[in-house]
């Protein structure tokens, strides 16, 4: 394979005057990669990719040079779960690119899918033949084959890249990377930690290891950078930094991402800087598909923050969900008289969904829990679009390791009520109704209500 790729760059490298492709940087596992500063090129603050990586790049005549490899790659979802994705060098997501501002960046991109691809740079200023569109823009990149894209990062801002070759199937396996171009000055909008990570969502069986291409909408596993809670890193600042999460979607469906004790504002999109007239705050931002947000805010709350997608049902991992809801349900005896004929039946639901989270039911194989992950005070019962956001004050400058949990303050964590309860506040005690007694009712004796008639022609009954 590798001596293919070399054999078939020797044609394209005298085109572009290299003495070789360049060498192909591979992830072998879901770890976030502390980044490091560049050593070559126009300076930058880099970001941190979320359980991922930035793509290393060579200096050659001026040019940034990039070896992108479309590839099948296994990619761990949580511990106790690994997927037969579609990736970039090695991992889903692809490696994170980082450029500056006014580079000019020269990517090849080698096709060892089974079928034919291309890459798209979804939000950049480029020619019109470096689009990635297959068809419209150039012909597809067949298997086995190279291709290369060489274009100025003309804009500084937030971007990803995706293929536009059978794009369902291709996404759907997880193919998608984020790119970051730079501002040319360093200290424009220079934050202390810069976040990224792409939403994706996956259709896959309980029990099997490779997602359903087909699917449409009715999705259920949804992650960060193809990694489901508990495997989604937590985002460590230190008390006082300026953080920056920025976030694109490349699922079927917009995903509401809330964060907890702080409010922030959307400070970017993949159009561009939000100017800061335009700026308002909130603590949840909903990002439409296709669409990307960079937000920001002062980390200036101690503690362990929850930052997660707000619909519920992405916040938890696959189930069968043409479940009943069983809530107020009394099992009592039924499940004595089922187990007689089904020895593993359990009785689930009947106060909710939360023991879910600590049943030891048996899984399929390479199955997660539906809602999992334990923290300091027991399960968190959740899974999916969700992580921590962690803010210390006793972290030295620069130091990002994880500090574990938040040691709260005496006192400061809800407690329980030990003292007798009072008794409940029914309507008919002083103050205890939900309203005034209109016109109406005046008059009228207390207990008794009033019915109104519907009208001789009204349809409705
Ligand atoms: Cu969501």
């Amino acid at each position: 394979m590798q001596a293919g790729v070399a054999a078939l760059g020797a044609g394209i490298v005298s085109r572009v005057a290299a003495a070789s492709l360049p060498e192909i940087a591979v992830a072998s596992g879901p770890a976030t990669v502390p980044p490091p500063l560049p050593s070559s090129g126009r300076p930058f603050y880099p970001v941190v990719t979320l359980n991922g990586w930035s793509l290393p790049w060579r200096m050659n005549q001026g040019v940034k040079e990039f070896h992108l490899v479309a590839e099948p790659v296994v990619r761990e979802f949580a511990p106790g779960m690994k997927v037969n994705l579609w990736g970039y060098n090695g991992q889903s997501p692809g490696p994170t690119i980082e450029v500056v501002e006014g580079d000019r960046v020269r990517i090849f991109v080698t096709n060892r899918l089974p079928e034919p691809h291309s890459v798209h740079w979804h939000g950049q200023r480029l020619p019109n033949g470096m689009d990635g569109v297959s068809g419209l823009t150039q012909p597809s990149i067949p298997p086995g084959k190279t291709f290369v894209y060489e274009f100025d990062a003309r804009r500084a801002g937030t971007f990803m890249y995706h293929p536009h070759a059978d794009e369902m199937v291709q996404m759907a396996m997880g193919m998608y990377g984020f790119w970051v171009t730079h501002p040319k000055d360093p200290d424009f909008m220079r934050v202390d930690r810069d976040f990224v990570f792409l939403l994706n969502s996956f259709d896959i069986e309980p029990g099997s290891a490779t997602p359903k291409v087909n699917t449409m909408l009715d999705f259920n596993l949804w992650g960060f950078n193809s990694r489901v809670f508990p495997g989604i890193d937590s985002m460590k600042t230190r008390l006082g930094d300026r953080v920056r999460i920025r976030v694109g979607n490349l699922t079927m469906t917009n995903h509401p991402v809330h964060l907890h004790g702080h409010e922030f504002e959307v400070t970017g999109t993949d159009g561009g800087w939000t100017p800061p007239g335009s700026r308002w705050p909130e603590v949840t931002a909903d990002i439409g598909v296709g669409q990307m947000r960079a937000i920001e805010f002062d980390a200036n709350e101690p503690g362990d923050w929850s930052f997660h997608c707000h619909k519920s049902h992405h916040t938890m991992n696959a189930m069968g969900h043409n479940v009943p809801t069983m809530i107020g349900v009394d099992h009592r005896g039924i499940a004595e008289k089922i187990n007689r004929l089904v020895p593993d039946y359990m009785v689930m639901g009947d106060k909710g969904m939360a023991d879910m989270a600590t049943m030891e039911m048996p899984l399929p194989e390479n199955t997660l829990p539906m809602m999992t992950g334990d923290g300091p005070f027991g399960s968190v019962e959740m899974g999916g679009m969700f992580t921590v956001l962690k803010v210390r004050a006793e972290q030295k400058p620069g130091d990002y390791s994880d500090p574990g949990w938040y040691a709260h303050p005496p006192g400061t964590v809800a407690w329980e009520w030990t003292g007798a309860l009072p008794p409940p506040v029914r309507k008919d005690s002083a103050g205890g109704q939900a309203m005034p007694a209109g016109q109406s009712q005046q008059g009228m004796p207390p207990g008794e209500l009033k019915a109104r008639k519907p009208h001789a022609h009204d349809g409705n009954h």
